[in-house]
């Protein structure tokens, strides 16, 4: 073969090898084959061969044109295969491997027994109102007719945070707000955490959920209660239960009524009973008329206005409802406890 020709087709054949992308084949094309390639000169100078070899290198020259061009192509497919399989494998996903099982979250049981009861007051036309959890003596104690000897202001009871500062113990300090802040008519329930300086024990806990309600307006008497109270009951443990209501005392009230209802363990039937030792009823809310001092405090006229106040543990109500047997359980936030009530 001629000597130029042979060393065209050695580098081309070569750099060719090299050629790892379209923009690489492109310029070898060029190189080679382009206006002022390689081989193309060559077969521009044949014009001023002698006519013998004329014929014989032209001859050479386009076989190695098809040769070199049949080599491009082949290159070239090489390359698109290469990087199709390439691309393959990277987008490869496995449709049999076992999904990840996603990991549900459910409300926790304080909460739900807390919506529900929300719900019932809300249905009843009471609104929610909210207030803080550190209070002044003031509205936690002083404006609820709780005087400075009261044993519920002893250190033993309550969590002080500074001067004349409290954890909350109630959620009434909220409805001496409310009642401070606007004229009745006045329909709230005040849902919140509240604090005691007790010692933990399966009925006990220092924080607990606590949830209060107050109707003020003309002429609202002690029927008005019963009759809230005892719908509220109704709705939340069952229509045919028995409800009863018994003097108690709170200084806040006056008179003042605990509230119990039949016992739903043992029907209210009692003998042997566990749950409410053996009286065939369990208590659930305490409650009276709100006492003429705390509406003195507010600056409402007691001799115009009157109202009822109630006051219950959700942690109770809960435990009840789900028959749990120790308070803790409901702030330790063990998600073997937590996950049965998804
Ligand atoms: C209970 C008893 C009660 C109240 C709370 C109240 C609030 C104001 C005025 C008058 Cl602003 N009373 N609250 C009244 C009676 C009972 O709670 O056993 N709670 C767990």
């Amino acid at each position: 073969m001629d000597a130029d020709l042979l060393r065209i087709r050695d580098d081309a054949l070569l750099a060719l090898e090299s050629c790892q992308d379209e923009a690489n084949l492109e310029a070898f094309r060029v190189r080679v084959f382009g206006k002022k390639g390689e081989l193309t000169s060559v077969l521009r100078s044949l014009g001023s061969l002698p006519p013998e070899q004329r014929r014989v290198v032209g001859e050479q020259a386009n076989q190695l044109k098809e040769l070199l061009e049949s080599q491009l192509t082949a290159r070239r497919a090489r390359l698109q295969d290469e990087q199709r399989a390439q691309s393959v494998a990277a987008e490869r996903i496995d449709i049999t491997e076992p999904g990840v099982r996603r990991l549900r979250g459910s409300q926790h049981p304080l909460l739900q027994t807390l919506d529900e009861t929300i719900a019932i007051f809300t249905a009843m036309g009471f609104e929610v109102a909210r207030g803080p959890d550190i209070e002044d003596d003031y509205h936690n104690f002083a404006a609820l007719n709780i005087p400075a000897d009261h044993p519920a202001r002893e250190m033993q009871d309550t969590f002080f945070v500074g001067p004349e500062m409290v954890l909350r113990t109630h959620t009434s300090p909220v409805q001496i707000r409310v009642m401070e802040s606007r004229q009745p008519p006045i329909q709230i329930i005040v849902p919140g955490m509240v604090y005691r300086n007790d010692a933990p024990d399966q009925t006990h806990s220092p924080v607990f959920c606590q949830l209060e309600g107050l109707m003020v307006g003309k002429d609202i008497c002690f029927a008005h209660l019963k009759g809230v109270l005892t719908a509220f009951i109704h709705s939340m443990f069952g229509p045919d239960l028995p409800v009863r209501f018994r003097p108690s005392y709170f200084p806040f009230t006056e008179p003042s009524a605990e509230v119990d209802m039949g016992c739903p363990v043992c029907g209210g039937n009692g003998a042997g009973c566990t749950r409410c030792k053996g009286t065939g009823w369990v208590e659930i809310l305490g409650s009276g008329m709100v006492h003429p001092n705390v509406f003195r405090a507010v600056g409402y006229d007691p001799e115009v206005y009157s109202g009822f106040a109630f006051g219950m543990g959700i942690d109770r109500i809960a435990l009840r409802r789900y028959e749990v047997d120790d308070i803790r359980l409901f702030y330790e936030n063990d998600l073997r406890f937590l996950r049965q009530f998804s």
